[in-house]
């Protein structure tokens, strides 16, 4: 029986490999975002069977719980809630509000929504991933709500694992650092140079090695649940407290 697998965010970055991984090693893969010619591109990859392709905006919360409810799968082993993004990176007293509420709404309320209606399908031994990130853990200039639902993420990953004591349900925090995929394409509107600004003579962690450390994580033995994983970059460390002069 093939294990199945539900990544949400599956059309690029880490989502995409985080699929890919996946589907070449034998799982089933119930692979959600919105854009449906990615998600039928990638079905295209596999053999037929392995990608079932969810077009769905998680900020939906009846589309969420209406497609879960129709999956044909009523079993899954892995759930990796990725799905998310940051828009700018404006101080607060510049930054544009809307882009803070769709943060919020995807970032928090479409992951909840989610985690509600796939935990009931949950196998005993499987794992729930969420994808936080550094900006969970350390502040920085221009942050401000895409590192609080970032925090919000950890936190919650952390009180979820003990509603579900009991259950046999791993659950594991991913927190990367600087990679590279559409995330800073997507965080400055399309606006290729400042997209690419933050990798330019540097290194960064690539989305093949999120999918890799998640792929590892599942494959523990059940008796162990790594709570959480902060990723960076070995180019990248801190740059020490600020003072005004
Ligand atoms: P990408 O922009 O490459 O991928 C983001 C994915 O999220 C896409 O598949 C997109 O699909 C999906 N998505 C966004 N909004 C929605 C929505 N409303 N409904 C459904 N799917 C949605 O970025 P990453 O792969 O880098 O990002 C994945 C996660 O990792 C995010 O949560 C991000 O915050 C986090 N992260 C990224 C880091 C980085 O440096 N890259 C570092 C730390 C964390 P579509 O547009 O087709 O719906
Ligand atoms: C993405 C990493 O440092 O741009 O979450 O916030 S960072």
């Amino acid at each position: 029986m093939n294990k199945v697998v539900f990544i949400t965010g599956a059309t690029s970055g880490f989502g995409l490999e985080t699929a890919r991984i996946y589907a070449k090693n034998g799982y089933k893969v119930i692979a959600l975002g919105r854009r449906a010619s990615r998600l039928e591109k990638l079905k295209d990859e596999f053999e037929s069977g392995v990608i079932h392709p969810l077009v769905v905006d998680v900020r939906d919360k009846n589309a969420v719980f209406e497609a879960v409810k129709n999956l044909e799968f009523k079993n899954i082993d892995i759930l990796v809630n990725n799905a998310g993004l940051a828009l700018g990176q404006d101080s607060v007293k510049d930054a544009n509000l809307d882009d803070f509420e769709v943060m919020i709404d995807t970032n928090i309320k479409g992951f909840l929504y989610v985690t509600k209606a796939v935990l009931p399908l949950m196998n005993r031994g499987g794992t729930i991933f969420s994808i936080g990130s550094v900006a969970g853990n350390w502040p920085y200039a221009g942050s401000n709500v895409y590192g609080g639902t970032k925090a919000f993420v950890k936190q919650f990953s952390l009180n979820l694992r003990n509603d579900i004591r009991g259950s046999g349900i791993r659950v594991t925090n991913i927190e990367p650092g600087l990679c590279k995929t559409e995330f800073s394409l997507v965080r400055f509107g399309g606006d290729t140079a400042k997209a690419e600004a933050p990798y330019a003579d540097t290194g960064y962690v690539k989305a093949q090695d999120i999918a890799r450390i998640i792929y590892e994580i599942s494959n523990l033995p059940a008796n162990v649940n790594i709570n959480r994983v902060e990723v960076m970059a070995t180019t990248q460390s801190w740059a020490g407290f600020f003072f005004e002069k």
